[in-house]
């Protein structure tokens, strides 16, 4: 650790308890940070890692009302279940607790009060949309509309996802209330904004100059935030569920839960350690450090940042490594839709296999980029690298030490070039797996880890001390004693890896642990120390319990494309004249690629049989800008012209048909025709 820093704090975003959790949680949160406070643990450094649920928020109150039960009720449902699976998937943390505690509430509106009595806030009265059906104001998320770009329906109050412009709700064409279906009015209300703006110039420098070091991806997306220019930020709300606003004449509003949720981090501190919090998050020789996802990273390196500036007494977060998503058999993971491989469910059917899943989920980690999870390579990795590799490799110096020494680690004699040369290359390995989980690459720091074991069963395969037991036992006794120190560095270097499987392997050699600083060490166990019994550490999967599970996904895919479904209702009537107004056109495709920095967006070059033209569309996560080169696509001809943010101007609109799923397929003519032939 950087020496400026004495202790760290260990923080994992506190997932909402509306659902449980699944192994996307897992793999871009909770086993990257589980793995780092091992690792940290078995250097003896000081650190606590400090979880819990988010009890708050709009999606809990949604979801109690369709259940017809209390908020409370929710939470208190899903809190457990998850605390349970992380206990079960041994993610260590100190402490898991829940924002709807009382410790936290006070906390959280103490926060509040310090802020507004700093006259840290500002207080600003906006019209905002009204639900009088369901009588409670809409939360952005819960008012959709026609875009008012893209014309796409059903965009959302904070942002369209087809065209990906940000919006606000009253930007939407006939919005509607999703929560009632019916049309919202607007009212007035008066919020707490958190003046971001004022804050640009320190965040500005603080991140960008100094924080050069976080991930890429990280780092990226603050600094486009910074570059469009802070706006203030409301901190408030209209609702019944939450933190009341601690302020008088703040009747029926509660804290915004993005407000309050970050401060649960210190909340569950205090729980913690009541005496002693304050220099977990005060003192500057304290290292804080947020493991998160990255639809997240602008709350942990912008929002929280600036409130705790603003508190004035805090530590700022030294790094945020910020992971990618998983998908799953190269789909989105989704809850609505049973896309998921949910953690009490995997336990069901693969009980003790934790270690298997941490495995497989950190070898494909979305450190850099999304990633996909699929079943096959699930058993690929555990038939071939956990079984066939390390468990093999234990399992045979186990077991020729229990056939040819009783069981006890047999005197090393003298040592060959290869002998040698094997020590080496694993006293090597202690650096560069710690520098990689120093900065956060725990994908390469597993690698390496694997890397061992491979030497080792490489080692003992070349060696076949099997052979040699009948003419040179004391070479047999050398062998076996190099191959048990390498199995007692496995035990260490997959510590924060596989925790359940290096318990067993300490079983298995009899010992109750090492620290980080002996990796490496070739003198681990001492002749004559008696090993324990052999066990097996992994066990091969079958083709059928893998077959298994895809036929689950198969089914949740054959339950959503069944699922009773009914297309949109037509619009009103227009008139034939009306529609004569649009000119609807074939074009060719000459060009198509990806809008640098606009994920949704591709821009188009087509041949229209005129001088041709430019189209920009929000269509990129469909389709492959090398399938379109070439085709033939409808375009509205004589659509007004349309810019974008960054200046690129649209002349006409492709069509597309929308699957009731929402993905997109670019609509095609069924012979070729002549570039600019009208569609009538
Ligand atoms: N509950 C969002 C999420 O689970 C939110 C994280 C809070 S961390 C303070 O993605
Ligand atoms: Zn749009």
């Amino acid at each position: 650790m950087d020496k400026k820093f004495k202790r760290t704090t260990v923080t994992s975003a506190l997932p909402y308890a509306n659902g449980p959790v699944h192994i996307g949680h897992l793999a871009g949160v909770y086993v990257p940070a589980d793995i780092y406070v091992r690792y940290l643990r078995l250097k003896k450094e000081e650190v606590i890692f400090i979880g819990g649920s988010d009890e708050h928020g709009v999606p809990i109150t949604i979801r109690a009302r369709e259940e017809g039960v209390t908020p409370q009720d929710i939470v208190d449902r899903y809190h457990s279940l998850i605390k349970e699976s992380f206990e079960e998937f041994g993610i260590s943390f100190d402490i898991y607790s829940r924002t709807s505690s009382e410790i936290h509430h006070d906390t959280a509106s103490q926060f509040f009060k310090t802020l507004y009595e700093k006259g840290e806030f500002i207080e600003k009265t906006t019209e905002q949309y009204y639900d009088e059906e369901a009588r409670q104001f809409l939360a952005d998320r819960y008012i959709t509309g026609e875009c008012p770009y893209c014309h796409a329906e059903g965009a959302y109050g904070d942002q369209c996802e087809k065209c990906g412009s940000s919006l606000s709700p009253t930007d939407l064409i006939n919005p509607k209330s999703a929560i009632s279906g019916s049309k919202p009015v607007r009212r007035e209300t008066k919020h707490w904004y958190l003046p971001l703006d004022k804050h640009e110039a320190w965040l500005r420098r603080w991140i960008l100059e100094g924080h050069k070091e976080w991930r890429p991806n990280v780092y990226g997306q603050c600094k486009s935030w910074l570059d469009l220019g802070l706006q203030p930020r409301a901190v408030s709300r209209d609702l019944d569920w939450g933190i009341p606003v601690p302020v008088e004449g703040a009747e029926g509003k509660v804290l915004y839960v993005w407000f309050d949720a970050p401060i649960g981090y210190i909340s569950n501190t205090k729980e913690l350690l009541p005496d002693s919090w304050e220099k977990w998050w005060k003192d500057p020789e304290t290292r804080l450090v947020h493991f998160i996802g990255k639809d997240n990273i602008v709350f942990h390196c912008i929002v929280f940042p600036a409130m705790l500036k603003a508190e004035g007494s805090y530590i700022l977060p030294d790094n945020v490594p910020a992971n990618e998503f998983l998908n799953l058999e190269g789909r989105k993971i989704s809850t609505s839709k049973n896309w998921a491989v949910w953690l009490h469910e995997y336990l069901q059917d693969f009980p003790g296999k934790q270690d298997v899943l941490r495995y497989v989920l950190t070898a494909n980690a979305p450190e850099t980029k999304d990633n996909d999870f699929t079943w096959k390579d699930f058993q690929a990795r555990n038939n071939n690298e956990l079984v066939a590799v390390f468990g093999n490799f234990v399992n045979r110096a186990m077991v020729l030490t229990q056939k040819y020494f009783e069981g006890k680690v047999p005197v090393c004699g003298s040592l060959t070039g290869y002998d040698q040369d094997t020590l080496q290359e694993f006293a090597d390995v202690k650096v560069r797996v710690e520098s990689l989980l120093d900065q956060f690459k725990f994908r390469d720091a597993q690698k390496e880890a694997m890397n061992l074991a491979r030497i080792g069963n490489k080692y003992l395969a070349d060696m076949e001390p099997w052979k040699l037991a009948k003419t040179d036992l004391p070479r047999v006794a050398t062998i076996l004693n190099i191959a048990l120190q390498l199995v007692a560095n496995l035990s260490i270097a997959f510590e924060p890896f596989l925790p359940f499987s290096t318990a067993k392997l300490r079983r298995m050699l009899g010992v109750d642990g090492f620290d980080w600083e002996q990796l490496g060490r070739t003198d681990l166990l001492p002749a004559g120390h008696p090993l324990g019994k052999a066990e097996l550490l992994f066990e091969k999967i079958d083709d059928e319990a893998i077959q298994t599970q895809i036929d689950k996904l198969e089914a949740s895919k054959k339950a959503n494309e069944t699922a009773s479904y009914r297309a949109k209702e037509v619009k009103p009537i227009v008139l034939f004249e009306d529609f004569e107004k649009l000119d609807i056109r074939v074009g060719t495709v000459l060009e198509c690629e990806q809008v640098p920095k606009m994920k949704k967006l591709l821009k188009f070059k087509i041949a229209d049989g005129l001088d041709g033209r430019t189209i920009v569309s929000g269509i990129a996560q469909h389709c492959k800008p090398e399938e379109l080169v070439g085709r033939q696509v409808l375009f509205v001809a004589n659509l007004a012209p349309r810019q974008f943010k960054n200046g690129l101007v649209s002349e006409g609109m492709i069509l597309s048909a929308e699957d009731f799923d929402g993905g997109l397929s670019v609509v095609t003519t069924m012979r070729e025709v002549k570039p600019g032939s009208e569609v009538k």
